[in-house]
This record gives C-alpha cells, sequence and structure tokens, in this order.
C-alpha cells in the first residue's frame, strides 16, 4: 500500500472562487423535471497575471468571486492551476479516467484539495442565530464506494473544518469493500496518519449502501446519527440547527438543504427551498412547497415537513434510529431505502423536516458510476419491499406503473411487516391525507384525478384573475389533452365548457409570477422540439419562472401569448384530428390569437 494520498499536498483554497464552465447548472428540482434549465450569468472580468512577473499582457478570464461583485483580482499561476486553466496531457488522461470511473470532473476536485472554502449560502436569519451549547454529540457516518478519494476526504475534512469539537464524537469511514487500485489502502493509511477522530472500518464482502450505514451506526458512539454521501461539503454551522431539532423532539428526523455541487466545475450552487415527495414509480423527486407555506417569511429559516427525504444526508437521534428499526437489511446495493425510511418516521410517529438553516453540498453526478454485482434492478426489489410493508393497498399504484414486476422476487418481508405491527404503524392512507395530501392518485388510465385542494383556496394570494384562454379565430378553450390533473399532458383546444366540469377543467389561473396554472400545481410549460413543433405541456409548477413565465402581448392588434424564455407564443397546431398546442416565433397570425376571458 503507498502513501500517495497521504504525500500529496493538502492546501488551503486561498480564494472563495470557482471557475464557471459554459454549462447549466440544474437544481434539484429541474433535475427531476427531466429538462436542462440554463441560467445565464454575468461575471466580472479578472485579470490574470503570472507570479514575480510584470507581464500586463496577461490573459482575462471570467471568473466569479464570491458576493458576485464587480472586482478586479489578480491570480497567481498555481491559483490558476487549481481552478483548472492549465491543463497538461496527464492533467487530461485524470479528468476523462476520472468521468469515467466517477462520472465527475476529479481532475478540479484533485485540485481544490481537501479543504475549500465555501460562500456561505444561508438565508441572512440562519446567520444570526445563536445555538444552545447543550447539544449532543454526532457520530457522522459516510459510507463508501469506490468514491475518488479526493471527493471523499474533502468530504471528511469539510466536517472536521466546519463542526465545532465539542459536539463531533467521530466520524466513521464505512469502506463497502472497494476494489479500485489501491484505494482502500490509501483512505485507511491517510486516516490512520492524519485524523484522529476519523474511524476507518471496512465491510467484508459488499453490502450496498443500506448494510454498510447499518454496519456503522452499529458501531457508532454518538448521540446522534447523522448520515452523508461520499462527496459532499458541508458549510457554516450545519450540524448545529439539525442538533437543535432533535433536542427539541428525540422523533424528529432532519435534513439539510442539499446544495449542488456542479459535476463538471465543482461549482456550489444554492438550492431553492423544496420538499421530497414521491412518484407512483417510487422513484424520489423534488416538490415546491404549497404556496401558503412557501408565502410565509418565517419559512426560509425554520424548519419545514417534508413527506420524504432524498436518502443521504440527514440526522437521527441514535436511540430512536434502532428503536425504530434501523434500516430494512433485505435491501441490496442502492435505491428505495430513503422511501422505506420516510413511510416508516411518518406512519409510525416521528417527523421529517427540512432545516433551512443546515446547508450541505453534494456532488450531483450525470450516472452512477458503479454497477451491482450482477444482483439486477435493485431498485426494483428495494421498491417492492417498500410496497409491501408500507404502502397497504396503495401499492396497487406502483405494480401498475412498474407493468408486470409481479415475478420479481423480493426476499422475506416477515420481519419488516412484524417491525411494523409492533410499532403500531399508521396505515399508509392515513400518510397519504396527512402528511402528503398534495400527491394525486393514477385513475384507472394511468393519468391522476385525485382530488387536491381546489385552486382557488391554495391559490388565493397569488392569483391575479383566473378564466378561460381562448382562441379567438375558433372560438376554442385550451385544457389538458387527457385530464386536467396529469403531469407531462399536452394542451388541445375543445370546445369552451360553459359551466359543470367541462369549465372547471378549462379555468386557467394567471397568478402575480406570471404563470399560468391548471389545477393548483400544473402550470403551462414549454416542452422542447417534437417532430419539429415545440409543445405546450402541463408540467408541475417550480416557481422559477423560465419556461412557465407568459405575458400577454399584442402584435398588429393581435392578442398573443408570449414566453419571454423562449421569445416564442402559443399556437393552434393541426396534427392528427386534433388541434395542439405548440409554440412558434410570434406572428400576428390567427393561429397565435389567443384572450383569456376573465371570469
Ligand atoms: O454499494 C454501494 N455502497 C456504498 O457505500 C453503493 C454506494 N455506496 C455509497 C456511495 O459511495 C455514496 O457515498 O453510498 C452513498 C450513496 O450512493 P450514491 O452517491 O451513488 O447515491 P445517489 O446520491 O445517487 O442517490 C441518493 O439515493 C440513494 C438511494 O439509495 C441514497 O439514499 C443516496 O444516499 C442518495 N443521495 C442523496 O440523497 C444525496 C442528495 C441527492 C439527491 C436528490
Ligand atoms: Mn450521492
Amino acid at each position: 500500500c503507498n502513501d500517495e494520498v497521504n504525500s500529496k499536498v493538502s492546501f488551503q483554497s486561498p480564494l472563495n472562487v470557482t471557475v464557471d464552465q459554459p454549462t447549466g447548472i440544474r437544481s434539484p428540482v429541474e433535475q427531476n423535471s427531466n429538462r436542462q434549465h440554463f441560467i445565464p450569468r454575468k461575471y466580472p472580468f479578472v485579470k490574470v497575471i503570472q507570479k514575480g512577473t510584470n507581464n500586463d499582457n496577461s490573459e482575462c478570464h471570467d471568473l466569479k468571486d464570491q458576493h458576485n461583485e464587480k472586482v478586479e483580482l489578480h491570480y497567481d499561476i498555481s491559483t490558476l492551476n487549481l481552478l483548472g486553466f492549465i491543463e497538461t496531457p496527464e492533467d487530461q488522461i485524470i479528468r476523462d479516467e476520472g468521468y469515467r470511473s466517477h462520472a465527475f470532473n476529479v481532475l478540479i476536485s484533485d485540485r481544490l484539495g481537501y479543504h475549500r472554502a465555501l460562500p456561505d449560502n444561508r438565508h441572512p436569519n440562519c446567520q444570526s442565530k445563536i445555538y444552545s451549547t447543550k447539544l449532543p454529540r454526532a457520530s457522522v457516518i459516510i459510507c463508501f464506494y469506490n468514491e475518488a478519494p479526493s471527493a471523499l476526504l474533502r468530504t471528511v475534512h469539510s466536517v472536521l473544518d466546519r463542526t465545532p469539537a465539542f459536539l463531533l464524537q467521530e466520524i466513521l469511514l464505512v469502506d463497502d469493500n472497494s476494489d479500485l487500485d489501491n484505494l482502500s489502502c490509501q483512505i485507511e493509511a491517510y486516516v490512520k496518519n492524519n485524523l484522529h477522530k476519523v474511524r476507518y472500518m471496512r465491510t467484508a464482502t459488499r453490502q450496498g449502501l443500506i448494510r454498510a450505514r447499518m454496519y456503522g451506526a452499529n458501531q457508532a458512539e454518538g448521540e446522534v446519527l447523522v448520515f452523508l454521501d461520499s462527496h459532499c461539503e458541508v458549510n457554516t454551522d450545519w450540524l448545529q440547527p439539525l442538533l437543535t431539532r432533535i433536542i427539541d423532539n428525540r422523533v424528529n428526523v432532519v435534513v439539510p438543504v442539499i446544495d449542488i455541487i456542479n459535476a463538471d466545475t465543482m461549482e456550489l450552487q444554492n438550492s431553492p427551498l423544496v420538499v421530497g415527495g414521491f412518484n407512483w414509480g417510487l422513484h424520489f423527486r423534488w416538490d415546491q412547497l404549497p404556496v401558503h407555506v412557501r408565502d410565509n417569511p418565517d419559512v426560509a429559516s425554520n424548519p419545514v415537513k417534508s413527506p420524504t427525504m432524498a436518502g443521504g444526508l440527514f440526522a437521527m437521534d441514535r436511540s430512536y434510529y434502532f428503536e425504530l428499526g434501523e434500516y430494512d437489511s433485505g435491501m441490496d446495493i442502492w435505491g428505495g431505502e430513503n422511501l422505506e425510511l420516510s413511510f416508516r418516521i411518518w406512519q409510525c410517529g416521528g417527523r421529517l423536516e427540512i432545516v433551512p438553516c443546515s446547508h450541505v453540498g453534494h456532488i450531483f453526478r450525470k450516472r452512477r458510476p458503479y454497477g451491482s454485482y450482477g444482483e439486477g434492478d435493485t431498485m426494483l426489489k428495494n421498491s417492492l419491499r417498500v410496497a409491501n410493508v408500507w404502502m397497504d393497498d396503495y401499492k396497487k399504484y406502483f405494480y401498475k406503473q412498474r407493468q408486470q414486476p409481479t415475478d420479481v422476487s423480493y426476499g422475506d418481508i416477515s420481519d419488516r411487516v412484524a417491525l411494523r405491527k409492533r410499532l403500531h404503524c399508521k396505515s399508509f392512507e392515513w400518510y397519504l391525507s396527512n402528511v402528503y395530501p398534495e400527491q394525486v392518485l393514477p385513475n384507472s388510465e394511468g393519468v391522476a384525478p385525485a382530488v387536491i385542494h381546489p385552486p382557488e383556496k391554495r391559490l388565493k394570494t397569488k392569483v391575479l384573475r383566473k378564466g378561460q384562454i381562448v382562441h379567438t379565430t375558433s372560438g376554442l378553450c385550451v385544457q389538458g389533452e387527457k385530464d386536467i390533473y396529469a403531469k407531462r399532458s399536452m394542451l388541445i383546444l375543445q370546445h369552451c365548457g360553459q359551466a359543470g366540469k367541462e369549465k372547471k377543467y378549462q379555468i386557467w389561473h394567471e397568478t402575480v409570477d406570471s404563470e399560468l396554472i391548471l389545477a393548483s400545481v400544473l402550470c403551462l410549460d414549454v416542452e422542447s422540439k417534437e417532430q419539429g413543433h415545440s409543445f405546450a405541456r402541463l408540467m408541475k409548477c417550480h416557481g422559477s419562472k423560465g419556461s412557465q413565465a407568459w405575458v400577454w402581448t399584442k402584435k398588429s392588434g393581435v392578442s398573443l401569448l408570449y414566453n419571454p424564455a423562449t421569445g416564442k407564443c402559443l399556437k393552434a397546431t393541426n396534427k392528427s384530428k386534433r388541434i395542439y398546442l405548440t409554440f412558434d416565433i410570434c406572428q400576428d397570425n390567427t393561429d397565435m390569437a389567443f384572450e383569456m376571458s376573465v371570469q
């Protein structure tokens, strides 16, 4: 075992800057909606001079400083090297190999080293909070399988650097039997020689992240367990607000805001405050906060309840973790455990919250870089266990969604069923109506009709006006193709309903944020090109304008509905015997004449 990692100089990044490359950054919300949303940004120019020279023919690069102010900064050559501006052919090999093995830019990660300064992303109200000194000590459990050493050790050091020592019992580094070169050896040696508060341990065989976490938790000594992925960076005062909530009530399980570390640039991007949900395929997704919650000024700095969690980053009282049944050890490698734990917490008397004053960055990779040793689709097997233990009759929606997963063997669940009984856990029905009333059910055609709160009630404060959107040329009205509650549904023109259901399904709400909302959560949105057309679709409202912001405008007297983000206007297009709504360059054209008939 060579000490390569050991001998590498570990250094403090001198600057709070990050490199920008021409890539967009996707927030958790946008990632989930399968659309890439590019945010144009402007950076101040930074003048580059080589150290030791007075060379004024220096190159200029666009960089961003921490506060995004217009400043001229002078960087020396080693800083440029750190930021990835200088690349040798060897560097390119590191980068390419890094993408192959880890699915992110390992070259920049290596250059950042094990410590770097981060912008304090918290809401100003959080920055002035004072936390009790009588908080419990935490054991931080970080499981890893074939992680890039620089990302792993930066995770560890960020915890050591940004956690008050008296609150940190230990860090448990659980190596899930990594088999990449001599990675395990390097990490073990580095920990032994440098890090006293860290305990390195290795599973005898690959366990998968669920059993690896159980293995770590079993050896933890702190009063609170904190789980982190192996490619995270914790931010200022990240732990105190989590521990505070657990002290308030030991059944609170708490999750930080998960900021985005860009996989290509390692740039840290603040995430909006969103909560966890799921779809009927049992995939985790981010949900917007219900509007009445989002509008409350206290929300930005106070805990908010969340129906589910993403899974990787959370804190929980240690005795409560065991009392609640650890994890389901029948689950393999990856997937499903996050919803299992979320359902279990809520159904068995606990509470799951997002704590906005705690921020932790996580590298969002474009793919999962490791396999599952021929264990197949572990997510499907694990989800079948979740459905059969926790979801009662509602599991039928998952089965339907998955299409014939019935013959997949998901092992023995009797222990977990017994656990549910022993803890007197509530039904899934209770969970849906009390914790996740925003969730909609698929109907018999596989789309969602469920009754959620009437739009008027939920949107009251934000609605400017409501009414049917009429195509003035034909006198027809805009509505969803299948059902008003179906996400991704295309939009069509139909006879304008005069009353009842027909009319209700055509009532749009125009909000102060320029959204056009049908039902209470679905927004008029632009879908990227399909078969030559950009179709209008109903997408979950994300609240960040862009493709969901609409402006009524006039061209030569014709009233048009214009989307500034794409520069296009709503258009009626005949296709397969229906009139679909698409988008095109705005013209004073009869296809594009729309008006809102205000109610
Ligand atoms: O066999 C394995 N053994 C492991 O120890 C496979 C993985 N792991 C480790 C791995 O090195 C990493 O540290 O387990 C951790 C999580 O694996 P990732 O990073 O590949 O998972 P992910 O970030 O793609 O996926 C999310 O969903 C997972 C479902 O099983 C886990 O709950 C992850 O922890 C979770 N990550 C997050 O919640 C971070 C925020 C992302 C979001 C949204
Ligand atoms: Mn991860």
